[in-house]
């Protein structure tokens, strides 16, 4: 840990500046040979000149000194903002690392700001998921996040948790027959309510996952009904082959695009159907696949046509999705309406005509999306966030009957366990291996 760690923080390729940071006890040293006549004072922007491990002048750029402990790792850090391109940065770097400094592994400055306490683990995680966030809501998420809103909300659940043990512990002077039958409903009910705003947290996160990793929306519906048509309206060019041929499409088709402020990944599927072959089997068991992978599922219909047996078993399987959202495309509506609309009526419905627009459909997917992201609720990011959520929900649930048969210390097991596993969104002090594994997902340099 004691070592002084080097990197590029900024991407490669041509950009007008490249960054190069130096973090540990030695990178003020470090810089003072680099960029030899200049006088680092912290938090100044210096120009000056800096020079190889030959004493080559290699470029003039800014260097700026963050003094430990106000430096984002806590420890000395010293940034060289040098001209882009993939040569000085790299020049810098080489020469850091002659001076002593070692190359940072993927995230280790962002794992020394958390093993220091500058951040805790879900600031941690935010910083990563904003590299890569896919919409600006994302992005506002993230920093909420980073400013510490997870950390508040679980360390406020962790002292209500802490309180209910507190007062569990009074039943201990109780004979088990004589303890307040009021004491225990207050308990239950406080924890119910734990419970509940958990739930609720876990529903909402899963439903705006997107908002950070882009929507994925799938095109189902039996062979023949438009599906690809509308694939290639909302695209504006002609991506899949259309054809009168039931059964055209076999394999999904999968392509990016920005709806709103959303960016959204379309998977046009083959038509649901009993399959003529093994290929076309294939194709429809991943059409299905869909029906719970994805955040929204267009389901389409052939409105000119009466509903037959092949829309029955889409509807079936649309009714069963997992997906936050479906929506009804009655499509081929210039041909007429003879579909029995009474079928759909638990949907959101739309009627329109591939051939001419899908506008319609594309402000109901805004909306939809514009609807997971609104809500001020707290969000969780990552499925690790999530499954030790879903870990302190269940333990509370466990807590639940022995507090009605006043078994004090199952009890307060498992409000521990679920008190632990809460600890673990924000400082998992005790997982190694775990900090190992998150931190190397980072990029360089961060
Ligand atoms: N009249 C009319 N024809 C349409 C409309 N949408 C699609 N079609 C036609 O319907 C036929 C099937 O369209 P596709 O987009 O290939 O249908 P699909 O659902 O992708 O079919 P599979 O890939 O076989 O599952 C083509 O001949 C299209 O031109 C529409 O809105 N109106
Ligand atoms: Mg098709």
């Amino acid at each position: 840990m004691s070592n002084t760690i080097a990197a590029i923080a900024t991407a490669s390729g041509v950009g007008s500046i490249a960054i190069v940071r130096v973090s540990g006890t030695k990178a003020l040293d470090i810089a003072k040979k680099i960029a030899t006549n200049a006088k680092l004072e912290p938090r100044v922007a210096t120009l000056a000149s800096l020079y190889n491990y030959n004493k080559e002048l290699i470029d003039q750029a800014l260097v700026i000194y963050f003094k430990s402990p106000f430096s984002f790792t806590g420890e000395d850090i010293v940034e060289f903002q040098c001209h882009g391109g993939n040569i000085i940065a790299q020049e810098i770097l080489d020469t850091a690392l002659s001076y002593g400094a070692t190359l940072a592994k993927p995230g280790e400055f962002t794992q020394r700001a958390f093993l220091k306490g500058k951040i805790d683990l879900s600031e941690a995680e935010a910083i990563a998921k904003m590299i890569e966030t896919k919409s600006v809501d994302g992005a506002k998420i993230l920093a909420r996040q980073l400013k510490g809103e997870l950390r508040e909300f679980i360390e406020t659940t962790r002292d209500t948790l802490i309180s209910i043990l507190a007062h569990s512990e009074v039943m201990i002077d109780y004979a088990e027959e004589d303890i307040p039958k009021n004491l225990i409903d207050n308990l239950k009910e406080t924890l119910l309510k734990v419970e509940s705003n958990l739930e609720n947290i876990v529903k909402s996160s899963i439903r705006r996952k997107g908002l950070i990793e882009g929507f994925w929306l799938a095109i189902i519906g039996k062979p023949n009904v438009g599906k690809s048509s509308i694939l290639n309206k909302m695209l504006n060019y002609d991506r899949a082959i259309v054809s009168d041929i039931a059964g055209t499409t076999r394999d999904s088709i999968e392509e990016q695009i920005k709806i709103g402020t959303h960016l959204v990944r379309v998977a046009d599927t083959a038509g649901i159907r009993d399959a003529k072959d093994y290929i076309e089997k294939l194709g429809v068991e991943r059409s299905i696949k869909w029906l719970d992978e994805s955040d929204i599922i267009i389901a389409v219909f052939d409105a000119s046509k009466e509903f037959d047996k092949e829309d029955i078993k889409v509807l079936e399987l649309i009714k069963k999705a997992k997906s936050s959202k479906v929506i009804v495309v009655l499509n081929k509506i210039d041909k007429g309406l003879n579909i029995n609309l009474d079928k759909f009526k638990d949907f959101d419905t739309i009627k329109l005509s591939a051939k001419e627009s899908v506008e319609v459909l594309i402000s109901k997917i805004e909306t939809t999306l514009d609807s997971f992201s609104s809500s001020d609720e707290l969000m969780l990011i990552s499925s690790r966030q999530i499954e030790s959520v879903n870990k302190a929900m269940f333990e509370i649930k466990e807590a639940l009957e022995p507090l009605e048969r006043s078994e004090l210390e199952f009890f307060s097991y498992h409000i521990n366990s679920a008190i632990d596993a809460l600890n673990e969104i924000t400082k998992p002090y005790r997982h190694e291996e775990l900090l190992d594994k998150m931190f190397s997902e980072f990029c360089l340099g961060k």
